[in-house]
């Protein structure tokens, strides 16, 4: 029997169409599901730009107000698409008023707004979610299960890396519908929460908990015109981050992120050294896997000394994660997948009573690692995350 969930999406703009692509597809390339998502509702401050996407993409109704989509009793899920500084008032809302929670990365603005917002959907008890999407990659989902199977032993290193080019030049704007990254006051932070918390969910979630970290920023662009106000303004953002961590597991960690590195686009890395063996991943390269084994003749390992070395996997088989729902072996998928995928283990979990992850409570322990990378850049000094363990 299937049951409708009706979405109410708040934004339209990247995010707005990635999430409504998912509930779009989901029920046709996971039929298993009971749910079945209704683009119900489309939220937008711009009417007429509300109205147009609404029509695009199937949504019933439009609302310019997100405090009225939250009071409609033809609404399940709020699914927040809006800028960083809008998500705690209305996620909070949401969860108060008994709806399904779905929010967009990072959670909050800062700790104490993602403790607020946790604390509140716990005392609701409703479903949510928090899109950070990389996890769903199935070539990083296929690291998560050889780390599960111990393959690659005690873990000694994990290098992240996560480099864009977007803001080099000095007469990119901040602020306003689409450069909101670049405002402070909107945003929270720049690389910080917009693409490092990426890579530390990645990381927390193949790795643990990160305890401890050391940072430096910088802002290259000290000035950018603010298209709302038309003036020259302070850049407050921090334009490239760089890390060192500490894991619980003992491990050490670096995370570097800029969005001044020439010619790199989305270029998202890991990779993980262990006794037993290494991973590595880069989101330019997005269906392979490289996963070294160690020989262990100790152990009766199966690999070979003259056969060691390197294998690029191509993850793409009926046996990796989520390709059974797609293609044939050899035919691959991209980046809008990830959200599909990401919306199908939401259900899927929620459907069977269980804890569907990375949640509030996840994005929130990010976030405590976010605030204190740039609290260490400020200090200059190594800080405790406060991380749970
Ligand atoms: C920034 O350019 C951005 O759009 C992030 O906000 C997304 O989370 C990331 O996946 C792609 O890059």
């Amino acid at each position: 029997m299937t049951k409708t969930l009706n979405v109410a999406m708040l934004g339209y703009g990247f995010m707005g169409k990635a999430h409504s692509n998912a509930y779009a597809k989901v029920a046709h390339f996971f039929p298993e599901l009971e749910t079945r998502p209704k683009l119900q509702v489309l939220c937008g401050r711009d009417k007429a730009k509300a109205e147009a996407f609404a029509k695009i993409w199937g949504y019933e109704s439009v609302e310019t107000d997100w405090r009225r989509v939250i009071e409609r009793d033809d609404v399940d899920l709020i699914d927040i698409g809006t800028p960083n500084n809008t998500h705690a008032e209305i996620a909070i809302a949401a969860a108060k008023a008994g709806k399904w929670v779905a929010c967009e990365k990072p959670l909050a603005m800062n700790c104490a707004e993602a403790e607020a917002m946790t604390r509140a959907i716990k005392e609701a008890g409703v479903p949510n979610l928090v899109w950070y999407n990389y996890r769903r990659v199935p070539a990083i989902a296929l690291a998560h299960q050889i780390v599960q199977e111990k393959r690659i032993g005690r873990p000694f290193h994990y290098r992240a890396t996560y480099l864009q080019d977007w803001t080099i030049a000095e007469d990119v704007p901040q602020g306003g519908a689409t450069l909101w990254r670049l405002d402070k006051d909107a945003a929270g932070s720049g690389v910080t929460g917009d693409l490092l918390a990426h890579s530390i969910d990645t990381a927390m979630w193949l790795n643990g908990p990160i305890t401890q970290v050391v940072a430096s920023t910088e802002t290259f662009v000290k000035e950018r015109m603010h298209q709302e106000s038309g003036k020259l303004q302070p850049v407050k953002i921090d334009d490239a981050c760089m890390f060192l961590a500490r894991f619980a597991n003992g491990s050490m960690g670096t995370f570097e992120s800029t969005r001044y590195a020439r010619g790199r686009k989305n270029f998202n890395t890991l990779e993980m050294n262990g006794e037993d063996g290494s991973l590595s991943f880069n989101l330019e390269d997005p269906q392979y896997l490289s996963f070294y084994e160690h020989t262990r003749q100790d152990t009766g390992s199966k690999v070979e000394d003259h056969l060691t070395g390197w294998r690029k996997i191509h993850v793409t088989n009926f046996e990796h994660p989520y390709m059974d729902h797609w293609w044939v072996p050899g035919c691959t998928i991209g980046y809008e997948h990830t959200f599909v995928n990401t919306l199908a283990d939401f259900l899927g979990d929620t459907e069977k009573g269980q804890r569907s992850r990375p949640d509030f409570e996840d994005a929130w322990q990010t976030q405590k690692v976010c605030d204190a990378v740039l609290k260490s850049a400020q200090e200059q000094r190594w800080i405790e995350t406060g991380v749970d363990a």
